[in-house]
C-alpha cells in the first residue's frame, strides 16, 4: 500500500520570511503539501489563500504535537523567532520564543522522524568574531539575547542530528530585503524601511550610521536558500546546520548611492539609535559563504544592483495600489 507524501509544516508562517515561504514551497511541491502555521490568523480577507492553514503557539507542545499528527508532517521549516532589536527589548521573550520553541519542535522532531530548517542569523557572530569574510567556522561570542538563542539554536541542532540522527538543516541569514512583508524589529530593517521612505516622501531618516557595512540578503535568494539545502543530498554536507550564507554587503551610504541612480532626488539623514548601532557593530562585517557553495550548490542571483532596481519596481507598483 503507497502513502500519501508526508506534509511540510512552516511556522511563523505569516512572518517576513514565512509568508512568502509558504507560497514558494506550494509552488515547487503543491497546495496541499505545505501547512502554514503562526500564532495569528491570517486577517479575513485572505485568510482563504493561506489553507491549509493551522493556529500554533510554537512554545506550546501539544499544539506542534497535534498539528504533526493531524496534517502527516514530515519536514518543518521553523520560522517563530523575534528578531535582534525586539529581543533586545524583551529579553525573557525572546528566550522562551527562540529557545523553548526550538527545543518543542527538535522533541517532537526526535520522536516522529521529522526534518527540520531553522534559520540562524549574522547575530549568531559577536566579538573576537574575524569581522571580514567572518569563516564557517570561528568564535562566536554574541553579546545580545538573539544572538544567544541563534548560538544555542546552532549547537541544539546539531546536537539532536548527532545524538538522535534528526535530519536538521540550516543557514546563517545576513539581514533580509523584501518589498512584499515587513520585517518586525530587526537591526537590518533599514535596508527595507528606506525603499517604502523613498518612494513615499523621496527621504529617509536612518538609524544606522552611515559608514555600517553588513550582508544583506534580496528575498528571493534566502528562500532558495531554505528550500535547496533541505532538498540537498545528505551525503555531500560536512556541516548540516548554520551555513554562511550572503548575498551582497553595503553600507548605508551605499544603498542610497544606488537608490539615487532611479530616484536623484531621495536624500538620507542618521539619526543613530544607540541600541540597534551597537548590535550592528557587533556583527561581521562580510560573511564566507564557502562551505554553503561547496557542500550544496549556494549561489545567489541577487546583487545590489539588481536587488535596488526590482525593490523600486515592485514597491511602486505595490504602494501606488495601497497609498492611490
Ligand atoms: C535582524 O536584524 O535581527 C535580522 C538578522 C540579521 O538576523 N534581520
Amino acid at each position: 500500500m503507497s502513502h500519501p507524501p508526508r506534509r511540510i509544516l512552516v511556522t511563523g508562517a505569516l512572518g517576513q520570511i514565512g509568508s512568502e515561504l509558504v507560497h514558494a514551497l506550494r509552488a515547487r511541491y503543491g497546495q496541499d503539501r505545505v501547512v502554514a502555521s503562526d500564532i495569528r490568523y491570517a486577517p479575513p480577507e485572505a485568510a482563504a489563500g493561506w489553507e491549509p492553514f493551522a493556529y500554533v503557539d510554537c512554545t506550546n507542545a501539544v499544539q506542534i504535537q497535534e498539528a504533526v499528527r493531524r496534517w502527516n508532517v514530515g519536514t518543518i521549516f521553523h520560522l517563530a523567532s523575534l528578531l535582534s532589536a525586539v529581543a533586545e527589548e524583551k529579553p525573557h521573550v525572546a528566550w522562551n520564543l527562540n529557545m523553548g520553541g526550538l527545543y518543542g519542535i527538535l522533541e517532537i522532531a526526535r520522536e516522529n522522524g521529522l526534518a527540520v530548517f531553522f534559520p540562524s542569523s549574522i547575530g549568531a557572530f559577536g566579538r573576537g568574531t574575524p569581522a571580514e569574510h567572518t569563516p564557517q567556522d570561528t568564535i562566536q561570542r554574541p553579546t545580545t539575547m538573539y544572538g544567544v538563542t541563534k548560538v544555542a539554536g546552532e549547537l541544539l541542532c546539531d546536537y539532536y542530528h548527532q545524538r538522535f540522527g534528526v535530519d536538521t538543516r540550516g543557514v546563517r541569514y545576513p539581514g533580509l530585503i523584501s518589498h512584499t512583508a515587513p520585517p518586525g524589529g530587526g537591526t537590518t530593517d533599514y535596508a527595507v524601511d528606506i525603499f517604502y521612505a523613498a518612494i513615499r516622501h523621496g527621504k529617509y531618516t536612518c538609524f544606522l550610521q552611515a559608514d555600517t557595512r553588513l550582508d544583506m540578503m534580496y528575498m528571493p535568494d534566502a528562500l532558495d536558500a531554505a528550500i535547496d539545502l533541505m532538498a540537498a543530498d545528505a551525503t555531500r554536507l560536512v556541516h548540516r546546520n548554520a551555513f554562511n550564507v550572503t548575498g551582497m554587503n553595503f553600507t548605508p551610504d551605499e544603498l542610497t548611492a544606488e537608490i539615487r541612480k532611479h530616484l536623484p532626488q531621495f536624500t538620507i539623514e542618521y539619526q543613530i539609535d544607540p541600541v540597534r548601532q551597537g548590535i550592528a557593530d557587533s556583527w561581521p562585517d562580510s560573511l564566507d559563504d564557502s562551505a554553503a557553495r561547496q557542500e550544496w550548490d549556494w549561489s545567489p542571483k541577487y546583487d545590489l544592483p539588481a536587488m535596488v532596481e526590482e525593490m523600486l519596481r515592485e514597491l511602486d507598483a505595490k504602494l501606488s495600489v495601497s497609498d492611490p
